[in-house]
C-alpha cells in the first residue's frame, strides 16, 4: 500500500498530538513559576537559549514571558489577575491582567514548538484564553462552555498544542469577553519562523492597541461601555506614556500591531513609506503586498509592516482618528472658534475669579496650560518636545531613527538633533497686502453665468 504525502503528514501529526497528550499528562506535574512584572517601561527582549536562532521582539511598555524547557514541551505560566496600570504618569487604572501587567507578557516560541501553557485564575469570576488566530486542537481553542470547561477562580487548566506556523496571533479570554477584555485582558503570541533567516528583521516591535471608559477622577474602566470610550491606548498606555519606537539607521523593522477595542485604527506613521508582510492569518507573499502609509487595523486583526530605516528622524506614529490621539475629555465641549467671549468674561470673572475663556481661536493653548484636574485625571492633550507642546495624548509615539546606535539599544536617544537648514523657519521680512474680493460674496455680472445649457441630441458635448 502507498501512502500519499498528505496521508504521511496527516498520520504522523495525529499520532504526534496523541502521544503528547498522554505523555504531556505525566510531565505536567509541577507547573513552572509564573513570572510577574510590575514595571512601565519597555524590557529588553529576551534572546533564545535554546533551539532556533530568531530575532526577539519588544513589546512597548511591556515584556516577554520567560518559559522553561521540560522535555518536548515548552512550558508557560500566565495568572489572569487583578492589576494596576500606570497610563501615563499622573493617572493609574485598575484594570484586569496577566502576570502583573496588563496586557499580559508577550509570548514568543517556535514554529513546530510544542507548548503547554498553565493558566491560573485570580480573578473573582471564571475566565478562559482563546489563542487568536492558531491552529489548533478544537478543544484547546478557549471558548467557555463550547470547547472547554471554564476556568473557575482559584482553578489552573492547562492547554497544550504545537505550534503550526509562523506569525503573529493574539490571546484573550473567550468569557464573559465584554468585561474581560473592557478591563485589559490581552496579550501577543509570537510565533518566530524556524528558519533563522526567514522574514529576518533587526528589530521587531510588537503592541496592542485598547480602549478604556474611565471617567475623570476614576481608577475603574466602565464595563458596559460599547461606543464612548475615551482612553486610547497601545498596550494600556497614552502619550506620553508610550515607550518610543528606538531604531538604528539601516535597520529593517518590523512593526506589529493587534486591534483589541471595538473599533478600527487607523495607524500611521511619518516619514517613511511601508508594506504589510503579516496579518493574524499568516505572512503575505512579496508579489501581494503594496505601499502605504496608514494602515488600517480593523477590529479583531493584527497587522504587521516593514520598512528599511534609511531616514534619520523623529517621525511621528499614530491613530489618524484625531480624537484618539486625545485623553479623557468631555464630550459636549461647545465650539466657541470666532467667538469673542472678552465681555462675557469680564462678567464671569466677578462671580469666579479664576474663570478661564477657552477656545476662541481652537483648542491649542490646552496643550500648554496647567489647569487644574480632578485627580488621576491625565491633561487632554500633552507632551512636550524639543519645540514645544506637541498637543496629542492617547494613541500616538515617536519613531526615533538615529545613526549610530548598537543593536540591541533601545534606550531613548532623546530629540532629534536635525542637521542646519533642515528645520521649517520663520519668515521675518515683510508680507505682501492680502488681497480680497471687495465685497465678501462676488456677484454674478454676467447672466451668461447661469445660462442652462440644453444637451443637443448626439454627440454634442465632448
Ligand atoms: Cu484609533
Amino acid at each position: 500500500m502507498s501512502l500519499s504525502r498528505r496521508d504521511l503528514v496527516g498520520t504522523s501529526g495525529l499520532a504526534l498530538l496523541g502521544a503528547a497528550a498522554v505523555s504531556g499528562r505525566v510531565q505536567a506535574q509541577s507547573i513552572p513559576e509564573a513570572p510577574t512584572t510590575t514595571t512601565n517601561t519597555m524590557q529588553p527582549p529576551l534572546y533564545p537559549t535554546t533551539g532556533p536562532d530568531y530575532q526577539p521582539v519588544v513589546t512597548l511598555n511591556g515584556w516577554t514571558l520567560p518559559s522553561r524547557q521540560n522535555g518536548d514541551w515548552k512550558e508557560f505560566h500566565l495568572v489572569a489577575e487583578p492589576v494596576e496600570r500606570e497610563m501615563a504618569p499622573g493617572m493609574i487604572a485598575r484594570l484586569w491582567g496577566y502576570n502583573g501587567q496588563s496586557p499580559g507578557p508577550t509570548i514568543e516560541a517556535v514554529e513546530g514548538d510544542k507548548v503547554r501553557i498553565f493558566v491560573t485564575n485570580r480573578l473573582p469570576e471564571h475566565t478562559t484564553i482563546h489563542w487568536h488566530g492558531m491552529i489548533l486542537p478544537s478543544g484547546m481553542d478557549g471558548v467557555g462552555g463550547l470547547s472547554q470547561p471554564h476556568i473557575k477562580p482559584g482553578k489552573t487548566f492547562v492547554y497544550e498544542f504545537q505550534l503550526m506556523k509562523s506569525g503573529t496571533f493574539m490571546y484573550h479570554p473567550h468569557a464573559d469577553e465584554m468585561v474581560q477584555m473592557a478591563m485589559g485582558m490581552m496579550g501577543f503570541f509570537v510565533v518566530h519562523p524556524r528558519d533563522p533567516k526567514l522574514h529576518r528583521v533587526d528589530r521587531d516591535f510588537v503592541f496592542l492597541l485598547n480602549a478604556y471608559d474611565i471617567d475623570p477622577g476614576n481608577y475603574v474602566p466602565k464595563v458596559a461601555e460599547m461606543l464612548n470610550f475615551n482612553m486610547w491606548s497601545w498596550n494600556s498606555r497614552v502619550f506620553p506614556g508610550i515607550d518610543p519606537l528606538v531604531i538604528a539607521k539601516g535597520d529593517r523593522v518590523r512593526v506589529r500591531v493587534g486591534n483589541l477595542t471595538m473599533t478600527n485604527h487607523p495607524i500611521h506613521m511619518h516619514g517613511y513609506d511601508f508594506e504589510v508582510t503579516c496579518t493574524d492569518g499568516g505572512w503575505v507573499r512579496p508579489e501581494a503586498r503594496w505601499p502605504e502609509v496608514t494602515i488600517d487595523i480593523p477590529v479583531g486583526a493584527m497587522r504587521a509592516y516593514e520598512f528599511d530605516a534609511i531616514h534619520p528622524g523623529d517621525w511621528a506614529i499614530h491613530c489618524h482618528k484625531s480624537h484618539h490621539t486625545m485623553n479623557a475629555m468631555g464630550h459636549d465641549i461647545r465650539n466657541f472658534i470666532g467667538v469673542d467671549k472678552r465681555a462675557f468674561t469680564k462678567q464671569m470673572r466677578r462671580l469666579t475669579p479664576d474663570y478661564m475663556p477657552m477656545g476662541m481661536a481652537g483648542m491649542a493653548d490646552m496643550g500648554e496650560m496647567e489647569m487644574p484636574l480632578p485627580d488621576n485625571t491625565l491633561p487632554m492633550m500633552t507632551g512636550f518636545a524639543q519645540f514645544g507642546a506637541v498637543e496629542m495624548g492617547g494613541m500616538f509615539s515617536v519613531v526615533k531613527v538615529r545613526e549610530g546606535l548598537a543593536s540591541g539599544d533601545y534606550k531613548d536617544p532623546g530629540w532629534y538633533d536635525n542637521p542646519p537648514g533642515t528645520v521649517a523657519w520663520e519668515w521675518k521680512g515683510p508680507t505682501p497686502a492680502t488681497t480680497r474680493a471687495s465685497s465678501p460674496t462676488p456677484a454674478i455680472k454676467s447672466d451668461k453665468a447661469l445660462k442652462v445649457v440644453k444637451p443637443s441630441g448626439h454627440g454634442g458635448h465632448r
